[in-house]
């Protein structure tokens, strides 16, 4: 337990002190704003993207407060073999399901990049998460990033600038603000329950102006996986309810 307790210091430490260069959220705003890039010859946005590899998820679990059902909502969509555990094969697949869906050939520029980009997300996560080193994340791994010690003011910086680009692709008019269609449509591909996800609309909508502005989405993502707190907005954004 002393090693174990050791080893996660060391990696939380590591990771606070320049260790975690970019971080997996990072990754994912690199990853997002290079695919948009490479595709600008073609009509692919950010947002179809994102609705692409949000699909699929399993967002419902019965276990725990709403932090570990959050935590393990995430978990299950990077679990993309639904094995159990987050290793380079699902960071491949999800890879691979994106070039299918979006018809780019896996080893034509495009294709190979997007490839690189996961792989290079799939390595960070491993270096940040996988504190046995046996190439696999567990859930108990990657609640133990969410959980341990006082990540919150840390992955609230990190995760608001994955949440800034989420959000400059979900509004699409580019007016500074998220109306209710725009946020339904992108979250209506991984909850059916539409009262669950008007439900996190509501809760995202501190100001209760009828609309969610940048700052209120990019407060409630950065909250999603680290409050056990159901009033907390952003905790029903993953269709938990308490
Ligand atoms: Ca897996
Ligand atoms: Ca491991
Ligand atoms: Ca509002």
């Amino acid at each position: 337990m002393r090693d174990r307790d050791d080893r996660l210091y060391r990696n939380r430490t590591e990771r606070t002190e320049g260790g975690f260069s970019g971080g997996q959220y990072i990754r994912l705003s690199e990853l997002l704003h290079s695919i948009a890039r490479l595709r600008r010859a073609r009509p692919l946005d950010t947002m179809t993207l994102l609705v692409s590899f949000a699909e699929g998820a399993v967002m419902t679990t019965e276990i725990g407060g709403i932090q570990d059902r959050n935590i393990a909502a995430v978990f299950n969509r990077l679990d993309a073999n639904g094995n159990g555990v987050v290793t380079k094969a699902d960071f491949d697949a999800i890879a691979q399901q994106i070039c299918a869906q979006f018809a780019i050939p896996a080893d034509s520029e495009a294709g190979q990049s997007i490839g690189e980009s996961f792989q290079s997300w799939w390595e960070q996560l491993r270096r940040d998460l996988d504190t046995d080193h046996d190439g696999r994340i567990t859930l108990e791994e990657f609640a133990s990033a969410y959980k341990d010690g006082d990540p919150a003011e840390y992955f609230a910086e990190k995760l608001g600038r994955t949440a800034a680009t989420v959000a400059e692709a979900v509004d699409s008019d580019d007016d500074g603000f998220i109306t209710e269609d725009e946020y339904v449509s992108l979250l209506s591909v991984a909850i059916t329950d539409q009262q669950a996800i008007l439900a996190g609309f509501h809760q995202l909508d501190t100001d209760g102006d009828g609309r969610i502005s940048r700052a209120e989405f990019e407060a409630g993502v950065a909250a999603v996986m680290l409050s056990d707190d159901p009033a907390t907005p952003g905790t029903a954004m993953m269709g938990q309810t308490p």
